[in-house]
């Protein structure tokens, strides 16, 4: 059986470390794309080489020309510019807006069957604009942000109860920005609800609450330590695991931003929700309920993702 053809759109910081980790984890040959000439080339040979000494057999190629890509089973995409400081997210809509117009129209002709992860920011309405940008059915394109944002949620709770990241399960939902909603009813250690943990005196609602702050302003936390960029090995490190649950079939139950229609009163509106991967992409969108305060912050979230959606169709009415 021929391995899986992973490409990768963008070979920047979270391009490279994507590479890395599909080749470590033997996913399968990975093709990076750049518009920059030599940086995919590079990052590709570069990795090749380390893969005598790690033991992996990966073949890995760098390219600027969209052909490149051709039957690719994934593509990740990370075109586009990142966040500096002082930069929001939405302040590289425009910018990125045009790069998903690229990006999509190379992956309709060239990989029209692949499952698509965007990671570009600003997420939910930019992968929002590639689906439509690209013609792929809306459960093969989805959008990388609930995976990092519970994963960051899961290590400050268990830096703060002292167990294993392994025990910590939690969930983050919502668009992916300072409005998201890090559930702290729906996550647990070893299955244990938080609000259960408070009860029993192992933390304080003060301390959950200020864990869920610096959650929410996790990607902001890095870029401001960074400097001059946002942060990567764990946006790359969650891909992998969206990108593993498809080429598996493993139906993993993720936050993601899916496609939306119907499911929680949304329609034809990205933003993260739990979802199920498998070989059919995202075959299932959960529908959890919320209470009065968890259904308040989830629509103030959609109300963010909708104004940026709202910003893309300013600058590209045949989005609508
Ligand atoms: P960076 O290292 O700058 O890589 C981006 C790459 O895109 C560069 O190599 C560019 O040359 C390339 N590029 C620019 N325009 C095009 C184009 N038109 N076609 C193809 N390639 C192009 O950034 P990064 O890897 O650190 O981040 C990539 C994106 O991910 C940014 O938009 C970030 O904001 C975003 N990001 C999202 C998350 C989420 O959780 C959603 C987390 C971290 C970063």
């Amino acid at each position: 059986m021929a391995r899986n053809k992973i490409a990768l759109i963008g070979s920047g910081m979270i391009g490279g470390t994507l590479a890395h980790l599909i080749g470590l984890k033997e996913l399968g040959d990975v093709v990076l794309f750049d518009i920059a000439e030599g940086t995919p080339q590079g990052k590709a040979l570069d990795i090749a080489q380390s893969s005598p000494v790690e033991g992996f057999d990966a073949k890995l190629k760098g390219v600027n020309e969209y052909a490149g890509i051709e039957g690719a089973d994934v593509c990740i995409v990370t075109a586009g510019v990142p966040r500096k400081p002082g930069m929001s997210r939405d302040d590289l809509l425009g910018i990125n807006l045009r790069v998903m117009e690229q990006v999509g129209a190379g992956i309709k002709k060239y990989a029209p069957n692949a499952f698509v992860i965007c990671i570009t920011n600003p997420l939910d309405a930019m992968v929002w604009a590639l689906q439509k940008f690209s013609g792929l059915a809306p459960e093969k394109v989805v959008g990388m942000a609930g995976v990092l944002d519970s994963a960051r949620f899961r290590l400050f709770l268990a830096e703060e109860f002292g167990v294993s990241v392994e025990d910590v399960s939690a969930m983050t939902l919502g668009g992916h920005g300072d409005d998201m909603v890090p559930l702290i009813r729906y996550s647990t250690v070893a299955g244990i609800p938080l609000p259960d943990l408070v009860k029993m005196g192992w933390t304080t609602q003060e301390k959950l609450d200020a864990i869920v702050e610096r959650t929410r302003k996790g990607g902001g936390e890095i870029v401001g330590l960074l400097k001059t960029g946002s942060a990567y090995y764990a946006p790359a490190a969650s891909a992998v695991a969206m990108a593993e649950s498809y080429l598996k079939d493993k139906k993993r139950v993720l936050p993601c931003a899916a496609h939306l229609s119907g499911q929680y009163g949304l329609n034809d509106t990205y933003v993260g929700v739990p979802v199920v991967i498998g070989a059919g992409g995202v075959e299932k969108i959960v529908e959890i309920a919320f209470n009065k305060d968890e259904q308040a912050m989830f629509e103030k979230s959609v109300q963010a993702v909708s104004g940026l959606t709202d910003a893309c169709l300013k600058i590209v009415p045949a989005l609508a």
